[in-house]
């Protein structure tokens, strides 16, 4: 029998990633999606005849509990969540029950349907926020710094909860920033890599940039989907930090992206006050030698390729789009 799969947020870059990993090792992969007037599935189209998708909200209790009796799943990835910082000041309420309580919603789902089936939380390093210390481990303690953070330390000590209130196979794997071409461009590397394709192509002459200085440990989303499923493949259940042990400047990354296509940043970056957030996390940095020793976890890609692989993606992208524009009559 195949090992079945539901995965929450499977129309974000992580679900995309994580449905393609699954269905490598042999999954029967269903995905949740909610109802919203402009349906998102750009990044699962190709996969559209290998998942099943399942209408139910995070809001709505009773539709997760449906589900998970229709599916009974053996895995439960919850990577749905409000997931952009900045809305999460703008829609403090809402981020709260997406992305705190929406993680007790699939946990109850859980307990009720049956308590045998794992369960993956996806936290975050916006829990460390005004960092305590450097790098950060498993045990160091958390300050977020925006709603959204504060929701997601929510979701990870109910998560550690129902693991230790029901014996739930339940983990928490708090993942540092993790970035690919399928990155939607509101996040900051995506931004620039799209901004970066657009202006080399004559498309656009600038791009507003908001604090340069900021500091992340930023990896590749396809290596960090990894760590999720072994999480779930271990005897017990645990709390993992997931992250490359690098930080790297925003100003670095604008550098390295402007540069790979032969421009330099300082021509076309503006920065704009307004996009400054109303409290920042000015540095993360992970140390992941937990998931190393426990299960052998070691990411592939480095910083450069990354921000190389955004470029060329969008490059390709842009270029395409262009072609396509001067087709049309
Ligand atoms: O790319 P970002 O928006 O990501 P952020 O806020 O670190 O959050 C991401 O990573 C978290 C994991 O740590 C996830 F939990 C979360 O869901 C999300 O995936 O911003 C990165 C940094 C910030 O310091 C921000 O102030 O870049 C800085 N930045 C500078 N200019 C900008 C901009 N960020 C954005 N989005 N847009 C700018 O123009």
């Amino acid at each position: 029998m195949k090992p079945r799969a539901l995965i929450t947020g499977i129309t974000g870059q992580d679900g995309a990633y994580l449905a393609e990993h699954l269905l490598e090792r042999g999954y029967e992969v269903h995905g949740m999606v909610r109802r919203a007037s402009t349906e998102r599935f750009e990044r699962i189209v190709h996969l559209h005849d290998q998942i099943t998708l399942h209408q139910a909200d995070l809001l709505d209790q009773l539709s997760i509990v449906n589900l998970i009796r229709e599916v009974r799943p053996h895995e439960v990835y919850n990577l749905a969540a409000q997931s952009f910082v900045p809305t999460s000041w703008v829609q403090p309420l809402l981020t709260g029950e997406f992305t705190a309580l929406g993680v007790t919603r699939v946990l109850e789902a859980i307990r009720l349907v049956d308590p045998s089936i794992r369960f993956y939380q996806a936290s975050s390093s916006e829990m460390f926020g005004a960092v305590r210390e450097e790098p950060q481990n498993e045990q160091t303690p958390f300050w977020p710094r925006s709603p959204y953070g504060v929701a997601k330390v929510y979701g990870h000590w109910i998560t550690v909860n129902y693991r230790e209130s029901y014996g739930i196979f339940a983990c928490s794997g708090i993942l540092f920033n993790h970035e690919s071409p399928r990155r939607g461009k509101e996040f900051v590397t995506r931004k620039v890599s799209d901004a970066v394709a657009r202006i080399k192509l004559g498309l656009q002459e600038k791009l507003r940039l908001g604090n340069l200085d900021a500091m992340r440990d930023w990896g590749f989303a396809g290596d960090y989907v990894r760590a999720m499923w072994l999480m779930l493949q271990q005897d017990k259940p645990g709390d993992y930090v997931v992250a490359t042990g690098q930080k790297h400047s925003v100003r670095e990354l604008v550098e390295l992206a402007f540069s790979h296509v032969g421009l330099d940043w300082q021509d076309h970056v503006v920065v704009d006050p307004q996009l400054f957030r109303p409290a920042e996390v000015n540095t993360l940095r992970g140390d992941a030698s937990k998931a190393r020793r426990v299960f052998g976890w070691e990411p592939a890609v480095s910083f450069p390729e990354l921000v190389q692989m955004m470029v060329d993606a969008d490059m390709e992208r842009v270029r395409r789009e262009i072609a396509g524009q001067q087709l049309q009559p």
